[in-house]
């Protein structure tokens, strides 16, 4: 299967160590397909980046429709906020999966009670909002930002791997949670380790959003395209957006 890996900001060495993270759990028959938009922020940590980042998802997977080769046979966004996942299933009949919606079922089903450790303490609001929309506030204990610049775990050192170390035990103990959701696709590399240091489940939703892409591909399921999922309606864009008019 044609997996399309969308880092949504447009740092190349962030959206280098994704695609290792996703290529290492990736079935053998999985093309990992690792792209980012050709516009936007270097790094989301704000609404304002969010909000171009929305629209680089959507710019690639228009783009990765029209492929001369075909279509994505799964997309990911790779961003811990899933900036522009509803645009991009409306663009696609492929699944598409956010990394917070998947490593939020996925902890889910893992312990009682998960926490979310983040970077920059400001878009814990966003991952806030998203356990809201995706159901699981009963689930998820708390959100804890670390206030590391999401750049910086490019070349994550010692001392900043120990400090996302000990905001999991701070978040374990005082959420009472038993698992551990980590809340940046940057953090991926860092998953095994922290799980061996902690002793808990720690849930990469790189990862976990590959295995799951994959399980609804081999079961046949699609985007439906039945009611709000259905093609956006034809129109003119203007500006610097009028190529990406549907
Ligand atoms: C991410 N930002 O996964 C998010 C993390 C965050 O550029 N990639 C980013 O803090 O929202």
């Amino acid at each position: 299967m044609k997996l399309l890996l969308i880092n949504p900001n447009t740092s190349a060495g962030m959206t280098e160590g994704i695609a290792a993270a996703a290529r290492a759990v990736a079935a053998s028959g999985t093309h990992v397909q690792a792209v980012q938009p050709s516009f936007g922020p270097l790094s989301i940590e704000s609404h304002y980046d969010e909000a171009f980042a929305a629209a680089g998802v959507a710019e690639q997977v228009r783009l990765a429709e029209a492929h001369p080769d075909g279509p994505p046979d799964a997309v990911v966004v790779a961003c811990f906020g899933d900036p522009g996942l509803e645009a991009a299933r409306e663009l696609t009949r492929a699944p598409v999966l956010g990394i917070a919606e998947a490593a939020f079922h996925a902890a889910s089903m893992l312990a009682t009670g998960f926490s979310v450790v983040t970077t920059m303490t400001r878009t814990c609001i966003m991952a806030e909002r998203l356990v809201q929309r995706y159901g699981m506030l009963h689930q998820c204990r708390g959100v804890h930002g670390t206030d590391i610049p999401v750049l910086a775990l490019e070349c994550c050192d010692a001392a900043t791997l120990q400090q996302i170390e000990d905001a999991a035990r701070t978040a374990l103990a005082q959420d009472r949670s038993g698992a551990i959701v980590l809340g940046c696709a940057g953090m991926a590399p860092l998953c095994a380790t922290l799980s061996q240091r902690l002793g808990v489940p720690v849930v990469d939703g790189v990862a976990v959003a590959v295995k799951f892409a994959e399980a609804l591909h081999a079961l046949g399921l699609h985007t439906s395209k039945h009611g709000d999922y259905a093609p956006p309606l034809p129109k003119a864009f203007t500006g610097w957006a009028a190529p990406l008019a549907c």
